[in-house]
């Protein structure tokens, strides 16, 4: 009884002075010091999995609603479910399904959050980077350096629809965007198609290329070499318990990853792989390309195909199991923001 009577005036004493401050713009930290400063992470963030076959119809649909021109991009904004409205993904990251029906060009522009490209399906739609075009096939990784002038156009007979994925709410935390219209829809093409992975992706680089920049010069990551280059390496390696074989896309000149803002990998898994529970600080955006299987996050199991797109929040334990078929998954995370700052951990919980 003594104890709440001494309390009670002294909490009423708190509760004054916070009213007081507060006409200040002035807070207590020790009210939410342990919701600021958290033992683990604690993201907002929820997994959540999109199934290419419920969606695809839609992503079609909205090509007879806007052209790629009015829309300037048209896409169907990946949004997690605990994040709605806020266009992300991740806290860190933003996806959606980018649509270029045949004959279309999305106009072009350049920004400084930087894009990747993960080609979902069609055959033949090109996208122009700083005065070269790539044609782009399904499971081509391609890049848009931030501050790059970038158009899209589809000169194929088939739609095409990739996964874009940016960095736009790191920059919008940062406060560092700008952005700029080109006054023609398509900027002057310069270079060949070609000339960027002859130029760096050969393993050789121009004698007098000055040491690199923070992102890759080369643009399209073909499926195909990605691919054999998986197959190749399996006949030696040992399987990763957590990933498989496992391996990270890199900026030639400087080993660094691809991008200076997103990581990007691809994982080969045999079938009838159970992963071990893994879990890392880097909120992670997995794309299936080939076969089937089933990632358990946290207590909830998702089952995946062909084209389906999941995300694993920061610190969700999670593993993989493949049910059907060697597993492709493509993958992309903030990991390289994190590891520049000292931060990133990972923990595996293998037995
Ligand atoms: C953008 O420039 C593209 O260039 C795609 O294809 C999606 C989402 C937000 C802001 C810019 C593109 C985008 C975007």
């Amino acid at each position: 009884m003594a104890i709440e009577q001494e309390q009670k005036p002294a909490s009423n004493a708190r509760a004054d002075f916070y009213h007081r401050i507060d006409k200040h713009d002035l807070a207590p930290l020790w009210e939410v010091l342990g919701a600021l400063v958290v033992p683990t992470p604690r993201t907002p963030c929820v997994p959540a999995i999109w199934h290419y076959d419920e969606i695809r119809d839609y992503v079609l649909e909205s090509g007879s609603l806007i052209t790629a021109k009015e829309a300037i991009r048209r896409v169907l904004v990946m949004e997690n479910p605990a994040l709605r409205g806020q266009s992300c993904i991740t806290n860190t990251l933003y996806a959606g399904l980018q649509l270029i029906l045949p004959g279309e060009v999305a106009p072009s522009h350049r920004h400084t959050q930087s894009a990747l490209r993960f080609v979902i399906e069609g055959q033949g739609a090109y996208t122009a980077v700083d005065g070269e075009r790539t044609i782009m096939s399904p499971g081509d990784f391609v890049i848009t350096p931030q501050w790059a002038w970038h158009d899209h156009g589809n000169d194929s007979t088939e739609p095409m629809v990739w996964l874009d994925g940016l960095d736009i709410p790191l920059i919008r935390f940062l406060d560092a965007s700008f952005a700029e219209e080109l006054e023609t829809d398509e900027q002057a093409i310069s270079r060949p198609s070609g000339d960027s992975p002859a130029r760096y992706g050969q393993g050789m680089l121009p004698v007098d290329h000055e040491r690199g920049g923070v992102v890759s010069p080369i643009f399209n990551y073909p499926y195909a070499r990605t691919r054999e280059a998986l197959e190749t390496m399996r006949r030696t390696d040992e399987w990763d318990p957590c990933h498989g074989l496992k391996m990270k896309y890199v900026n030639p000149v400087t080993g660094d990853y691809a991008m200076p803002t997103m990581s990007t990998f691809m994982q080969l898994m045999p079938k009838g792989f159970e992963g071990a529970d893994y879990r890392s600080t880097d909120g992670m955006i997995y794309v299936c390309v080939e076969g089937r299987g089933r990632t358990v996050i946290g207590d909830k199991s998702y089952s995946w195909g062909p084209r389906d797109t999941f995300v694993v929040p920061s610190w969700y334990k999670h593993r993989h199991i493949v049910e059907d078929g060697d597993a492709v998954l493509f993958s992309f995370s903030d990991r390289t923001v994190q590891q520049k700052l000292g931060l990133w951990r990972e923990e595996r919980l293998v037995s």
